[in-house]
């Protein structure tokens, strides 16, 4: 396929007077003239404004535990350190429509309930103690647990840990909700949920994977997962499980989505997550996809390939891949695995057909050396 623009079924109309002047006439009724815009709305392939980034959490961890004395959480609305990429500061997005930041809880605060349009998840990155309610149900989660607040649920969050705070990854698709004017905000008339007394009641009924509930579930025509948290200890447990019957991915290694057990499918309907395995000294190939991504190190270290530039991490770092980038992972541990926690709006490319992948065709399908 050519990438040149100066082929016959491309827009090339060169500048003449008589054309300025045709398409300042047209400005004048709100019109324009295709061709003028056909190259750019229609690239030959992504061109996403987000860039790959690297976010150390060795050097933002002392920026986020000073917020905790500059503002009030509840004042804050939520106490979040956002991460910003430098190509969508418009709609402040970490990379393609997603939204992510991390939040910090102090021993004992707790913050007022509310539910929005955006989508929202959890991954658990330092301290005991956190809670939040989601739609009436308590979820007791720790550090490297995955938790989810669908859209339009009220949720409330804490920390009820007496020493230390609670740091973990926000993940929102705020930027694709405001992207379709579709965003709505409400505080609860209460302040605060009534929660059920049980605490992580989805995990005790939905928890168990294979085993689904027979004949008291049969309610649930959320779209949606009826699971709400999913703890690391399982989750790891299942991924070294998984990596004693199979390679895995050559793009990937070994890794498992998080899934909606009633359906098999991803957590929520605009975006999903995986955690994935990267064996002692495992490196992966390049592929690349559309959809976005972002990834927290849950353990270990290595470096990733992207869009040809190399990126040196470990765990608590967080690093994104826009759409259509080549990406390749690299666990530089020869003695331990690393393992990489990921959401990503796959679910909306998928559900809208716009779902493409290949691997990278050169090379022995790895970059060119960065
Ligand atoms: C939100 O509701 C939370 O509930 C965190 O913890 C971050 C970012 C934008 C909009 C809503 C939370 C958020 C958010």
């Amino acid at each position: 396929m050519s990438h040149s623009d100066d082929v016959p079924g491309r827009a090339r109309v060169g500048d003449t007077d008589e054309l300025t002047a045709y398409y300042d006439r047209l400005g004048e009724h709100d019109a324009g003239a295709l061709w003028t815009v056909a190259n750019d709305i229609e690239p030959w392939y992504p061109q996403p404004k987000s860039v790959p980034v690297h976010w150390s959490y060795e050097r933002l961890r002392p920026l986020v535990l000073e917020s905790l004395d500059l503002v009030k959480a509840d004042d804050a609305g939520r106490r979040v350190v956002m991460l910003v990429n430098p190509g969508r500061k418009d709609v402040s997005a970490a990379v393609g429509m997603l939204y992510t930041g991390l939040q910090i809880m102090g021993p004992g605060e707790s913050m007022t309930a509310h539910r929005h349009q955006a989508a929202a998840l959890r991954f658990v990155v330092e301290g005991q103690g956190a809670w939040t309610v989601v739609d009436g149900q308590k979820l007791a989660v720790g550090p490297g647990d995955f938790a989810i607040t669908p859209n339009w649920t009220w949720h409330e969050h804490g920390n009820e840990g007496t020493d230390a705070p609670v740091i973990w990854q926000d993940g929102l698709d705020i930027p694709l909700v405001n992207a379709h004017d579709a965003g709505f905000y409400e505080v609860h008339p209460a302040l605060h949920q009534e929660p059920g007394k049980i605490v992580n009641s989805s995990l005790l009924t939905h928890g168990a994977g294979t085993l689904r509930p027979y004949g008291f579930d049969d309610g649930w025509t959320k779209p949606y997962s009826p699971l709400l948290a999913y703890p690391w200890e399982r989750s790891y447990a299942a991924l070294l499980d998984a990596a004693k019957a199979t390679e895995g991915s050559p793009y990937d290694g070994v890794m498992l989505e998080y899934s909606n057990p009633l359906t098999g499918g991803s957590v929520m309907p605009t975006m999903g997550a995986h955690l994935q395995l990267l064996r002692a000294g495992e490196a992966t190939r390049a592929h690349r996809h559309t959809g976005s991504v972002v990834y927290n190190v849950a353990k270990g270290r290595g470096h990733s390939v992207i869009a040809g530039r190399r990126f040196d991490w470990k765990q608590g770092d967080i690093f994104c891949v826009p759409s259509w980038a080549w990406h390749e992972h690299a666990n530089d541990d020869t003695g331990d695995d690393a393992v990489l926690f990921s959401f990503n709006d796959f679910p909306v490319m998928r559900s809208l057909a716009f779902w493409r992948e290949e691997s990278h065709p050169d090379n022995d399908g790895h970059q060119p050396a960065a």
